[in-house]
């Protein structure tokens, strides 16, 4: 018997609260954006293609240890858990663990659940004997999970490297909450890891401009939402490795003194300030497994492509 998957929206976010953080933001010195509003329905396409430039390697190379190791991930899971997919958009990476891990339960989470919809019903179909759940919230600040995805024990997966977009403290208390939420079960979680710092800034910098498209378009979603006239002309994209932190940062550059405004108020920038929109960690894959230890996780696997670029980890509350 096939069947559909259900979609619940938790805490959709208010508008008023969305304007707040933005606004407060953009009057800080140095002004800043959250990564998260890298992802209107452009920013999303934008990433997408982002993920099939030969510079950025991230994905791909997740993907191939995932190809290479999924029955040894297998062999450490019981069968029957419940996956639930942290920032699944469109469900493809999920969509590979579902028969080999014997998952039974799937819940889809992401900002939006409209950006799963699609996702999730064409899974479904592939998938009958899988329940299928799609939720919409905002976790990256908490990690709150509706009732609906239910009492068994929780495979977490959260792939890609979003984990760097957090500072190592923030990563600490997301892994923390991570815990009690995995009910039993574990995580399984992919990490970037530090690589020379050429291929780092290409991975960030790519010459046919997709990042810069795709951190220049932050400015389109900020005047949508708040109603300000950011002029993309204005601005440059910034990529750089901050050694000192181990993280890439984005940026946007100011080309030439400008002022921003917004109902209500304005903001000078000079030429060559900058609004900072993104970090991307880029851990030691001994680190990392010492702060999930930290974050109260045990029986901690790790796999990793042969040039050690990037570490996907299972660990077992
Ligand atoms: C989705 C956060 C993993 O940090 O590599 C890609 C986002 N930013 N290119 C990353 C991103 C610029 C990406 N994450």
């Amino acid at each position: 018997m096939a069947r559909s998957p259900t979609f619940v929206e938790k805490d959709r976010p208010q508008e008023a609260a969305v304007r707040a953080e933005l606004l407060h933001g953009l009057q800080a010195t140095p002004a800043v954006v959250s990564p998260k509003y890298l992802y209107d329905a452009l920013g999303s396409r934008l990433f997408a293609a982002i993920t099939e430039l030969p510079e950025y390697y991230l994905t791909r190379t997740e993907a191939s240890i995932f190809a290479r190791e999924i029955d040894a991930m297998a062999d450490e899971l019981p069968a029957g858990l419940t996956l639930v997919d942290l920032g699944a958009g469109n469900c493809e990476k999920a969509a590979r663990l579902l028969g080999p891990l014997r998952i039974s339960t799937y819940v889809a989470v992401d900002i939006s659940v409209d950006f799963l919809r699609d996702a999730l019903e064409r899974l479904q179909q592939h998938h009958p004997e899988v329940d299928m759940l799609g939720v919409g919230s905002d976790f990256s600040s908490r990690l709150v999970l509706p009732a609906a995805v239910g009492d068994g024990a929780r495979l977490l997966f959260y792939p890609g490297s979003s984990i760097g977009n957090f500072t190592p403290a923030q990563a600490l208390d997301f892994l923390r909450q991570m815990h009690p939420a995995a009910q039993g079960g574990g995580l399984l979680i992919g990490v970037d890891l530090r690589k020379p710092v050429e291929v780092l800034e290409a991975a960030y910098d790519d010459p046919l401009r997709i990042t810069a498209a795709f951190n220049r378009n932050l400015l389109r979603h900020v005047n949508q939402l708040v109603g300000s006239d950011f002029v993309l002309a204005d601005w440059r994209h910034r990529a750089f490795f901050n050694s000192a932190r181990s993280r890439i940062e984005m940026h946007l550059e100011a080309l030439r003194s400008v002022t921003v405004r917004w109902p209500g108020a304005e903001r000078a920038f000079a030429a060559g300030e900058r609004i900072h929109t993104e970090n991307s960690y880029k851990w030691r894959a001994d680190d990392f497994a010492a702060l999930l230890v930290d974050a109260g996780f045990s029986a901690i696997r790790r796999w990793t492509d042969e040039r050690g670029w990037f570490a996907v980890f299972l660990a077992r509350v």
